[in-house]
């Protein structure tokens, strides 16, 4: 073998090596909160906002053309401080949820549930899009957290 043969070998190996240690230590190190899909863990049928604890809340989301139902509401209220669980999935086809200002940023799959965990220390207003082109409508899919 030719020793630049061995080089690129070599090269390339350490890359994935080192690209394989930057993902463990996101996940690890700076514990970022990858999104998680859980399919066919939990059935989720319709939208739904509940208070599960001293300042926890669960929204189950469900996307469609072309909103979100989030329990019959598009708009969530919650005091600072907050810790909610967003589980997320759609009824027709593939949308995005967003939520402005947070790490936020899920697929909703038809089928499939994706998860994420958010603290919301800031009051303010987080507006909520779905960021993946899902038909005319797309543009008219909003939400809102309010944060008091
Ligand atoms: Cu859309």
């Amino acid at each position: 073998m030719d020793r630049f043969e061995k080089r690129a070998i070599a090269l390339a190996l350490s890359l994935v090596l080192m690209f394989f240690g930057l993902i463990v230590y996101a996940a690890k190190g700076l514990q970022a909160d990858l999104p998680t899909c859980l399919p066919y863990k939990r059935e989720i049928k319709q939208g739904a906002f509940q208070e599960i604890g001293p300042n926890r809340y669960q929204v189950d989301v469900v996307a469609f053309m072309w909103g979100f139902d989030m329990g019959q509401i598009n708009t969530i209220r919650i005091p600072r401080g907050a810790i909610v669980d967003f589980y997320v999935t759609s009824r027709d086809v593939m949308h995005g949820y967003h939520i402005d200002k947070t790490l936020v940023n899920l697929m909703a799959i038809p089928g499939a549930i994706t998860y994420s965990r958010v603290k919301f220390d800031r009051p303010g207003e987080y507006q909520i899009i779905c960021h993946e082109y899902c038909g005319l409508g797309h543009q008219n899919m909003a939400g809102k957290v309010i944060v008091e």
